[in-house]
């Protein structure tokens, strides 16, 4: 592990001025493709044994077929982990890790790196002896087996999963020198499951029934209210991520997927679901997952994830380490409300925007990917992305937040992050006042 990848202490809101005219001085490149010199490597021309010399990768015979039944990722990318801050909470088994986004591309979270968010260890459920409860105001209580539930009708769905914590440390001021800290608590998967609305269907909710409780079969046994509306709209009863079983981390055998909406209520190891007549008031959307405002009073039922944005490179873990010249500048965003529209990149601290480009897939409630290409010049930059979503709504700024919301949030932190690049390549998470 090499000292970019241990998280910093926190430290006091670095702040840094706008009065830096370098900074004006960094020019983009509009084009894309960047056919500069400046991206051909001068050791090739000098002889270099990795090109005039046999190898041993290129002389002996590799592993067989049999050597990995299983596989896993190269040797060489042994530090691309999930990884958590020992500071953060008080044990283990209710605590975070948080996915390496700085060295991912694309929109797909590889399943052995989603992070992980659990109040009661990892719960190991044999499938054969998990059961569902479908109780309440229903005309049938039921109860499946995981071999019941592979008998409905099941949706392939990409969705990203992001806690309500998420960039909840950076609520005052910059504090954790990298996105896997700062905004590593999602995950974008493909899901296989059954639409609850089936489940619910074949139990048949009363016309009394408006909501749902979702509780976990775990130590913690987290439950969570949902309402009834959803729960027929786009929720997933999923046993498959990414097509494989879920991971024992995200739920297996079996969890619920509640599209756009905070990661708390995608209760893991699901194992009953109870119609009512009125929320139930659990710890989880009462005295946490509520956002307490300036005046005393607490926002809740504050369940969608609003548009939001972070450049995943160059950042504080994944610095420049090539000087001037082209350099691609890449990140995420993603909206509960639906899919990304469109993603500025600011060069100098939200002075200029440039849009970005969107590339793969632009699905509802999954991770967008863009880039934007550009000819460093070298100079210090101050770096920040701003997402707008399908219904015109503008990730705002941290200043923004604070003046809608007040300095005694955790929850729902969507502002706009800024990295400094420094003229060595190196980059630190600032705020800009
Ligand atoms: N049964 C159960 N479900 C749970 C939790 C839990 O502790 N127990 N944690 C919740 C929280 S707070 C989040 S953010 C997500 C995290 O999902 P992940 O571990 O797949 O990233 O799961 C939710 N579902
Ligand atoms: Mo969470």
């Amino acid at each position: 592990m090499t000292d970019r990848q241990v998280p910093a202490q926190p430290k006091t809101g670095d702040t840094i001025g706008l009065s830096r005219r370098s900074l004006l001085r960094a020019g983009l490149l509009t084009g894309g493709a960047a056919a500069s010199a400046g991206l051909v490597s001068s050791t090739a021309l000098a002889g270099d044994p990795l090109i005039t010399e046999v190898q041993d990768w290129n002389r002996y015979l590799g592993d067989s077929v049999q050597a990995a039944p299983y596989g896993k990722p190269s040797e060489f990318e042994a530090h691309v982990v999930r990884r958590d801050v020992e500071w953060l909470t008080a044990s283990p088994e209710s605590s975070v890790n948080f996915t390496p986004l700085h060295e991912l591309d694309g929109i797909i979270t590889p399943n052995g790196l989603c992070f992980e968010r659990h109040h009661g260890g990892v719960a190991q459920i044999n499938p054969a002896e998990h059961r569902l409860m479908v109780n309440g105001l229903v005309d049938k209580q039921l109860v499946f087996t995981m071999e019941d539930l592979k008998r409905f009708p099941r949706e392939n769905r990409v969705y990203f999963l992001e806690c309500a914590a998420n960039s909840g440390m950076e609520w005052r001021g910059a504090q954790l020198n990298g996105c896997q800290y700062t905004h590593g608590m999602i995950h974008c998967v493909v899901y296989t499951g059954v639409p609850l609305k089936y489940l619910l269907k074949e139990a048949g909710v009363k016309t009394s029934g408006k909501w749902l409780l979702a509780e976990g079969a775990d130590a913690a046994a987290m439950t969570r209210s949902i309402p009834m509306e959803k729960a027929l709209d786009d929720c997933l009863v999923a046993f498959k991520m990414n097509g494989e079983a879920l991971r024992p981390e995200q739920g297996y055998p079996v969890r619920l997927v509640v599209p756009g909406w905070e990661g708390n209520m995608w209760v893991k190891w699901l194992r009953r679901l109870e119609v009512g007549d009125q929320p139930w008031e659990q710890r989880e959307e009462t005295s946490k997952y509520t956002d307490l405002l300036a005046n005393g009073k607490a926002r809740r039922f504050t369940w969608v994830m609003d548009v939001k944005s972070v450049i995943t490179s160059p950042s504080p873990q994944a610095p420049i380490p090539h000087g001037k010249g082209p350099l691609v500048i890449s990140g995420v965003a993603w909206s509960g409300g639906g899919t990304i529209k469109r993603v500025d990149v600011s060069i100098d601290g939200g002075r200029n925007w440039t849009t970005a480009r969107i590339d793969g897939p632009s699905l509802s409630k999954a991770m967008h990917r863009f880039y934007l290409d550009i000819d460093w010049d070298g100079s210090p930059l101050l770096l920040q992305s701003r997402a707008m979503d399908e219904h015109g709504f503008v990730q705002p700024t941290k200043n923004e937040l604070r003046l809608a919301r007040g300095d005694n949030s955790i929850y729902h932190n969507n502002g706009i992050q800024t990295w400094h690049v420094k003229a060595d390549g190196t980059v630190e998470n600032v705020e800009v006042a």
